[in-house]
């Protein structure tokens, strides 16, 4: 079903270019690092990799032994209930596996305790929220005139740490970008504290890591790492408003989205205001929609609007009853928001 919808969009309106690069085409890996917190966790990552690699092979090689007929059988009745030489490897067993489970969790605290905090100052705050099935994020900052919202793709400046707060507005979710840092989830009535650092500019992926229902799947994040200055040129830009439409059939789009679409999303600058979908201030800054299910562009955003169910099926956006003229009013109007 969603094939066929994304075909028929995609084949409507392949004239515009799609947007550059999605995030959902991205590879997630956490045997590689690429900022300061995997960084430190790697060598422990592989290290317990190799340990339960290491584990199976012993073990299969040992049942393996002990399954091959020997040349003597012992009849089971004589075969004595202790046996000291037997004793003996249980007893090798035991102690070999606990000093190197001992050292495991030695190694384990000791990195647990180097990743509990940032090497440095962060940067940045972010608050991040967790919604069924799309990531809110909030710039937090000391001056509340310098605070903007936005969703699914964050931009952090490269080789700095960013702490974020992780909230959620329903389920437990779980913030997750592999390449960066570990899983920690978002609990209701909870804040967690988490943070990373990324080394080199770049986009990586992340998704949600806890099933938290239907779009599960479809909860997906991208962090988009910048030279400093394009980060700071970035969030200048986000912190606008959105500009006054200047077509005609974007002002009638404006008034239309604020009757039909304000109750859900906010875009600062006019009456629409609410908090129940992304902000889409600066819906056009971003490259894609639906938390990376589809590429943002004029395709794919109309077919979103007519029908968000076909493409996302249990998104809560419900489908709206509205004119074919009405769509594409509101989308000249959406296709202003830079
Ligand atoms: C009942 C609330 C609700 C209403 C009404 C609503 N939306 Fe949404 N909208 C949402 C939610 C929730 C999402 C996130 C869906 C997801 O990704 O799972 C969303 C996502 C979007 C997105 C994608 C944003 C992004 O960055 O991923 C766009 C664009 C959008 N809505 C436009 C509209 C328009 C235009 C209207 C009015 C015709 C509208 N919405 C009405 C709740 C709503
Ligand atoms: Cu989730």
């Amino acid at each position: 079903m969603r094939r066929l919808s994304v075909t028929i969009t995609s084949s409507v309106l392949a004239a515009y270019p799609m947007g550059a690069g999605n995030a959902a085409d991205l590879p997630m890996t956490y045997l590689a690092a690429d900022g300061a917190w995997n960084g430190l966790v790697l060598p422990l990552t592989w290290g317990l990799l190799i340990l339960s690699l290491a584990v199976i092979v012993i073990i299969a090689l040992l049942v393996l032994f002990g399954a091959v007929p020997r040349a003597r059988l012992i009849p089971i009745q004589d075969v004595p209930l202790t046996d000291s030489h037997a004793t003996l490897w249980i007893a090798i067993g035991v102690a070999v596996s606990t000093l190197v489970l001992l050292g495991f969790v030695g190694w384990n605290s000791m990195t647990m305790a180097k990743v509990a905090n940032p090497p440095s100052e962060p940067a940045l705050d972010i608050e991040v929220r967790g919604h069924q099935w799309w990531w809110e994020f909030v710039y937090l900052n000391k001056d509340p005139s310098q605070i903007f919202i936005t969703a699914n793709e964050i931009h952090v400046p490269v080789g700095k740490p960013v702490r974020f707060a992780l909230k959620t507005a329903d389920v437990i979710h779980s913030f997750w970008v592999p390449r960066l840092a570990g899983k920690t989830d978002t609990i209701p009535g909870q804040t967690n504290v988490a943070w990373f650092e990324a080394d080199h500019p770049g986009v990586y992926r992340g998704q949600c890591a806890q099933y938290c229902g239907m779009q599960h799947a479809h909860m997906i994040l991208a962090v988009y790492a910048d030279r400093p200055d394009e980060f700071e040129s970035w969030r200048k830009a986000q912190l606008q408003a959105a500009p006054e439409p200047s077509s005609n059939e974007a002002r009638i789009g404006e008034d239309l989205f604020i009757e039909r679409c304000g109750a859900c999303h906010a875009v600062r600058g006019t009456t629409a205001m609410g908090h129940v979908g992304p902000d889409l201030t600066h819906l056009m800054s971003r490259n894609t929609i639906a938390a990376g299910t589809l590429p943002n562009n004029p395709g794919f955003l109309s077919g979103w609007i007519a029908n968000p169910q076909d493409l996302k099926p249990g998104a809560l956006m419900p489908r709206p009853d509205i004119s074919g003229s009405d769509l594409a009013s509101i989308r000249s109007f959406l296709l202003t928001l830079r």
